[in-house]
């Protein structure tokens, strides 16, 4: 199967044979980094171009170009349906995403042990097998569709650790979540059983050459007040990143999941740049992979934005490796598809942006950044030696020692204590019996098989004829188990709008009919609210809810967004599809015109005094015909017919731009004709191309009213100029 671009992805034939189905390579890939020459520009922070993308919006204006920044850019993906997350990747690539993270639905490390099926999730989706194989297999079509790998991602901590981290290995995935202290702190998993389960499951991911994010992000969207965490954070980072080196992970797949703790109206970069660089300079030898603010988001996705972008110059200075592209709308509702996307874009806009930053500025190494950055380096020491006197990080926790409110060493004694032997699985590791033996690739510790075989010291798992990962096919695929939560019937509920003519607003899931609704009420808040919510009920949507409000003053105005469900469709034959006016590049219009001079009469006909929309299409300000050398003569407004002809003869013009709005009776069409007779009349209409614009003008009926084409509603000056130079070079071939 070969995607393209015009065509859906079929999830019907993403399923079909899936038992069958392995992964096309292993491990993780970063990007190929490269100086680019694109356009009229240079970079020097970017990477490979893609196959297929979307450019950003104002590439428009420059060719179109895509420049790729060089880091890894992440979507987190978390709609609770795989089969919808699997479309949204596919957007999310063509936006420049290479590592898609899947979040898992709400508390999966609870799990003891592995989910089979594909039940529906909660704030993400439940990490199946069967979910894991679709995904990956649907990637490994976009990934040659856009022409880079794609990374793929979810988490191993939780009391099935080892489990998922032997399912990923065997499914292709390149990326995941590894960090025993979350499993503590978080999930009051028993410490010795996380820390056992660590080992073993860091030595998997080893193996398959997976890169692992730690959690210590965690602890500053759980402290009380964030900013006071980053000692600690660096301690967290430090304890995961040489566990992980002593399992076997290679420094350059050891990725730190570092979040700019604070946010504005705090001084956002006076406390988040010296943390950054004291991480980046502590930790030199792995990788930072950036995540952003999340801990003081809103309803606001403007605000969130603010946030991000502030996150990403953080990101640029101190030279992020992967780049973490949280959605704007995760404070207010799981995130939607097109917040995704602009996440995205908002990453590559600002990455772009900012290419090449730190070889125009220095960061100072004296003064308060220096100072704050060895304050913050000074306070982790102590910390660290705190728990080592402590008798180490068990102590430690059981001391209370982690998310404190205090900025160690001050301490509130508020930390998350827990106990050695308490939590999930106490008590549940057990000494290694004499005759145990673990004939498995990649296992932490002794395998304990030469008494079988002396030869399968260094291959183990030669004992039983290769393990899964030498031999794929002895993977046991399960398929749904439930018969009421299913991928199956999801898709028969919602196939009416499966690549069919049928359509329904969505945000998240196939068919889901949800729109949203930006209103202001000159009103207080509370008033303005429950208006909102009065006025999505009216507007006949179901399950109103109000999802972010702002008071502009407090007695003037509120401005509220409501979300809804719509129970209509739409069929797309019944739809009257706008001409699409087509238009010439840019150079080969000025080109053309500088070897063709070509002047216009132009103005509003009739009894008709609007002028705005004429002078859009005609003034170089708003990238008017003016702008590619066309010379134009305003007759003004309230033009009769025949002066337009009139004065066209006198000036010797190639074409006539008539601006008609009012419509009443027909009087737009009927000018045109006019114009038309006129012009036969004096016998010029064969020299003169006679266009007509205005809102209500549909181009077909200023055809059928002998216009050489009609301009409506939202025309712009540059396929006006493409008009004008096609039909001019036309009429000049013709006279030849
Ligand atoms: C991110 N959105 O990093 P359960 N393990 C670790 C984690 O950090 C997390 C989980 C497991 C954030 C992710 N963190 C938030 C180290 C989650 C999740 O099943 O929900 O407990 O696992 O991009």
């Amino acid at each position: 199967m070969k995607l393209k671009p015009n065509d859906k992805l079929d999830i019907h034939n993403i399923l079909k044979d899936l038992d069958k189905y392995h992964p096309k390579r292993k491990g993780w890939t970063w990007r190929n980094k490269k100086s680019l020459k694109m356009g009229a520009f240079e970079y020097k922070q970017t990477s490979e171009s893609l196959k297929n993308s979307v450019p950003l919006p104002s590439a428009a204006y420059l060719g179109n170009i895509d420049p790729q920044p060089d880091a890894v850019v992440t979507a987190e993906i978390a709609s609770g349906r795989f089969e919808d997350d699997i479309r949204r990747m596919r957007m999310a690539a063509y936006h420049g995403a290479d590592h898609i993270m899947v979040i898992r639905t709400a508390g999966q490390s609870h799990f003891d042990g592995l989910l089979e099926g594909t039940p529906q999730g909660v704030g993400g989706i439940p990490i199946t097998r069967k979910q894991l194989r679709a995904q990956r297999k649907a990637l490994d079509y976009i990934e040659e569709e856009v022409g880079r790998p794609i990374n793929y991602h979810s988490y191993v901590s939780g009391v099935a650790g080892p489990e998922i981290a032997v399912l990923f290995t065997e499914e292709g995935v390149n990326g995941a979540h590894q960090d025993p202290q979350y499993n503590v702190l978080y999930r009051n998993i028993n410490m010795v059983r996380s820390f056992v389960d660590a080992a073993e499951s860091k030595k998997v991911l080893a193996f398959a050459d997976i890169a692992q994010i730690d959690g210590a992000h965690n602890a500053n969207a759980t402290a009380r007040d964030a900013w006071k965490v980053m000692p600690e954070l660096l301690v967290q980072h430090a304890i995961n990143s040489v566990y992980s080196e002593k399992a076997g992970i290679k420094p350059e797949n050891i990725c730190l999941s570092s979040v700019p703790p604070a946010a504005p109206p705090s001084p956002d970069l006076k406390l988040n740049l010296p943390y950054a660089i004291a991480l980046r300079e502590f930790f030199d030898k792995y990788k930072i992979r950036a995540q952003m603010n999340t801990k003081y988001m809103d309803s606001s996705t403007r605000e969130a934005t603010v946030t991000h972008v502030l996150n990403l110059l953080i990101s640029r200075l101190t030279s992020a490796d992967i780049q973490s592209t949280i959605t704007p709308d995760e404070g207010r509702n799981v995130p939607w598809h097109v917040y995704n996307i602009e996440a995205l874009d908002t990453t590559k806009q600002s990455m772009v942006g900012m290419d090449d930053l730190l070889g125009m500025v220095d960061i100072k190494d004296e003064g308060y950044l220096y100072d704050k950055k060895r304050e913050i380096q000074e306070r982790a020491v102590l910390m660290m030696e705190e728990i080592l006197e402590l008798g180490g990080y068990f102590n430690a926790v059981e001391a209370g020692m982690f998310v404190d409110s205090g900025e160690y060493p001050e301490r509130n004694s508020d930390g998350i204590m827990r106990e050695i032997d308490g939590g999930i699985g106490a008590n549940s590791v057990v000494k290694r019996d004499e005759n145990y033996m673990a004939p498995v690739t990649a296992h932490f510790g002794y395998n304990n098989v030469e008494q079988y075989d002396p030869s399968a010291k260094d291959n183990p798992a030669n004992l039983i004829d290769g393990s899964t990962f030498e031999k794929p096919d002895k993977i046991q695929y399960i398929d749904e188990l439930d018969e009421t939560d299913n991928v199956y019937l999801r898709m028969k509920e919602n196939e009416k709008y499966r690549n069919s003519d049928w359509l329904k607003p969505e945000v998240e899931w196939l068919g889901d009919g949800v729109v949203t609704v930006d209103l202001f009420f000159p009103a207080p808040k509370k008033i303005a609210v429950e208006a909102a919510v009065a006025t999505g009920r009216k507007m006949n949507l179901t399950d109103v809810e109000a999802i972010h409000s702002e008071v502009l003053h407090p007695s003037e105005g509120t401005r509220v967004q409501i979300k809804g469900r719509v129970d209509f469709d739409i069929n797309v034959n019944d739809l009257e599809l706008p001409e699409e006016l087509d238009t010439i590049e840019e150079e080969v219009i000025y080109d053309y015109v500088k070897k063709n001079p070509m002047k216009v009469i132009a103005g509003t006909g009739g009894d008709d005094e609007h002028s705005v929309g004429i002078r859009e299409v005609l003034d170089i300000k708003h990238g008017g015909i003016e702008k590619y050398g066309i010379k134009y003569e305003y007759l003004g407004t309230s033009v009769p017919i025949e002066k337009f002809i009139d004065a066209a003869i006198e000036m010797d013009a190639d074409a006539v731009m008539m601006s008609t709005i009012i419509s009443h009776d027909e009087v737009h069409y009927k000018n045109m004709q006019k114009l038309h007779d006129y012009a036969v009349e004096k016998g010029v209409r064969d020299k003169l191309i006679l266009l007509a614009g205005g809102t209500q003008v549909i181009p077909e009926l200023a055809r059928k009213n002998a216009m050489d084409q009609g301009f409506g509603r939202g025309s712009n000056g540059h396929q006006v100029a493409s008009f004008l130079v096609k039909r001019h070079k036309a009429m000049k071939n013709d006279e030849n």
